[in-house]
């Protein structure tokens, strides 16, 4: 899935540029929740193409009340879940959110989601730049 994105910078003497870049998601996938659950697991890579870094700010959807960006860890022998405010995305670099840590938590679905649904998701970037993706619901 790729996207066109345009960012205004500023150089020394404040002249305006306009460049090109891509940030593009590879291998989405949510985890079926078990039934009864209220929350499921958004797994991805986003790969930044760009010279710039970028910064993910938030993610919605029309599908979930309220989504978190979290992170997992072990914890004294125990798996623990933080929230985060953001995630970085470094030039020319790429993040996964996996099980094992970073990863988006969806929250209060408008319905029970099962595995061979789609999810819609908004990926809403520091410049303004959103990135629709459609996501598949897998069995863990
Ligand atoms: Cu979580």
């Amino acid at each position: 899935m790729k996207f066109r994105r345009s960012i205004v910078c500023l150089f020394l003497l404040s002249i305006p540029c306009l460049v090109f870049g891509e940030v593009i998601v590879k291998s989405p996938w949510i985890a079926a929740p078990p039934p009864g659950s209220r929350a499921l697991a958004a797994y991805m890579q986003i790969h930044n193409e760009n010279e710039h870094d970028h910064i993910l700010t938030s993610v919605r959807s029309i599908q979930f009340e309220d989504i978190q960006i979290h992170r997992s860890e072990m914890k004294d022998g125990m798996m623990t879940m933080e929230q985060m405010p953001s995630i970085e995305i470094p030039a020319r670099g790429m993040v996964e959110l996996s099980s094992r840590g970073l990863h988006m938590m969806l929250m209060k679905p408008v319905r029970y989601f099962k595995a061979g649904d789609t999810i819609e998701l908004d990926l809403i970037f520091e410049d303004g730049a959103v990135q629709k993706i459609s996501v598949p619901v897998k069995k863990r």
